[in-house]
């Protein structure tokens, strides 16, 4: 029978190289995102590079309840035979003070970022609970632990991540289920042009330094997976070499 993984927001980034990464370890694949064409490509991409694994795409917005909702109701039977779920889908909108900030931002973080997850979780912990068995990995961040101008409600969300986590935990105490929150820093990916809006800007970001990659944290998540069963890596702070905390990087230029 084969084992399942779903990835949220696996159309980019740190999701699709999970997506790799997961299939490696002979991972059957539920890739999700808005992104049909995306998705599309990174099953065609998966079914080349790894031909025994199986792959299922469902497209929907997780910041909308009424969609995941219908997600969920779609696929009941199907998530019944997941035994990992990577909450990754998610983003920052803008670095604005808050007193400038434009309040919508605010909305689509919190509504991804948290509801989203809380939403996707609710589903999947359902059948996972009953099975006693499976994982949950998290992708927080750094910015869940340490605030930095601008960042305060991105911030905030992650924070939040962080805090269900360790609810999730408590819960799911004596179910198996494990519970892991991963936190990278800087990671180059399509995240600071969503940010900023401005290719440019978001080159930027990473000018003169290294950042980590998508596969990095990607191969993190296939090892805290992949422990044995009796062992739960709750928690792990990434940062490149080039990043000693928030906002304090050496740059090369
Ligand atoms: P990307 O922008 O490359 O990927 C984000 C993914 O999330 C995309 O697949 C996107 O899919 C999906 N997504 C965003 N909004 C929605 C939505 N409303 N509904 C469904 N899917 C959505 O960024 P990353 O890979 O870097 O980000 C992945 C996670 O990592 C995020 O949670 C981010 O906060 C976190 N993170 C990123 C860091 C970084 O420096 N890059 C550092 C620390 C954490 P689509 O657009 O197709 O819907
Ligand atoms: C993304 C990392 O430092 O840009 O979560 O907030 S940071």
């Amino acid at each position: 029978m084969a084992k399942w993984a779903l990835i949220t927001g696996a159309s980019s980034g740190i999701g699709w190289a999970t997506a790799e990464a997961l299939a490696e370890y002979g991972f059957s694949l539920f890739i999700t995102g808005r992104r049909f064409e995306r998705l599309q490509n990174l099953e065609n991409h998966l079914r080349t590079k790894f031909p025994r694994i199986e792959t299922k795409i469902a497209t929907f917005d997780i910041s909308d309840k009424d969609e995941v909702k219908q997600f969920l109701k779609a696929h009941y039977a199907d998530l019944a035979h997941v035994e990992v779920l990577v909450n990754n889908a998610g983003l920052a909108r803008g670095i604005e003070k808050m007193q400038d900030a434009n309040v919508d931002d605010w909305d689509v973080m919190i509504d991804t970022n948290i509801k989203g997850l809380l939403h996707v979780s609710r589903g999947v912990l359902e059948h996972m609970s009953k099975k006693k068995s499976g994982h949950v990995v998290n992708i927080g961040s750094v910015a869940g632990r340490w605030t930095y101008p601008g960042g305060g409600v991105y911030c905030a969300t992650k924070f939040a991540v962080r805090a269900l986590s360790e609810g999730m935990r408590m819960d799911l105490l004596g179910t198996n289920v494990r519970v892991t929150n991963i936190e990278p820093g800087m990671v180059n990916t399509e995240f600071s042009l969503v940010r900023l809006g401005d290719q440019s800007k978001a080159d930027k970001v990473y000018e003169g330094m290294t950042p980590l990659e998508a596969k990095d944290i990607a191969e993190t998540v296939a090892w805290c997976v992949s422990r044995p069963a009796h062992v739960n890596i709750q928690e792990l702070v990434i940062y490149p070499t080039d990043q000693a905390h928030v906002g304090i990087v050496n740059r090369r230029t």
